[in-house]
């Protein structure tokens, strides 16, 4: 383990089954639709990668950077867009794919972008999900994991830009960032 990470919350083996369910899920209810799916950068990139290859289905995959937290553990609640999508989602189905919801403010701030280009639907997918620090009211169709109010890094999650790359989600030491 990190000797950062004071406690492993998810392992690989736990992340990987789920994902295979929620990839079965979704292939069940979007088989037809080729959906247009969206990672929200930087944060999800592991977590879409392994996300389309549990999907056996059409998909076009797509990207939207977006930040806001910056190098700090709480939000600044101004949602930037860093990398804009590629195509017009005009008439699509979309799926946005995060790795975590918290305060909600970036995913209420990107479905309104979203709406705004008139596609036929939009769902969330978000593996992790933070209810105790939520701030907006935010409905994603497809959740991995409910975890509690902890600032956790890895699987594509990071702190000031580190720790992205370990292979389990894990809770972060607090005089890592104190
Ligand atoms: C993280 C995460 C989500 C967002 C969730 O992104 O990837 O997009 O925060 O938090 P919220 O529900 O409180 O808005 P971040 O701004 O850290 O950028 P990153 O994905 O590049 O790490
Ligand atoms: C954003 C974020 N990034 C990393 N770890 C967490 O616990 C987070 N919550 N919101």
């Amino acid at each position: 383990m990190h000797k950062d990470v004071g406690a492993i919350l998810l392992n690989e083996a736990e992340i990987k089954a789920r994902i295979l369910e929620m990839g079965a899920e979704i292939a069940a209810e979007y088989k037809d639709k080729n959906p247009v799916m969206i990672a929200v950068l930087k944060g999800s990139f592991i977590f879409m990668a392994d996300l389309v290859r549990a999907m056996d289905m059409p998909s076009r995959i797509e990207f939207l950077g977006v930040s806001s937290y910056g190098d700090k553990t709480t939000t600044t609640g101004a949602v930037q867009i860093t990398r804009d999508l590629d195509c017009d989602i005009e008439g699509r189905h979309v799926i946005v794919v995060e790795d975590i919801l918290d305060s909600g403010l970036t995913l209420s701030y990107l479905i309104s972008y979203l709406q705004n280009r008139k596609p036929a639907s939009v769902a969330i997918c978000t593996l992790l999900d933070k209810p105790e620090r939520r701030k907006v009211e935010v409905d994603a169709r497809y959740k991995g994991f409910t975890i509690p109010d902890a600032f956790v890094v890895g699987y594509g999650l990071d702190f000031a830009e580190q720790y992205r790359n370990l292979p389990y989600i894990g809770v972060l030491k607090p005089e890592v960032y104190a």
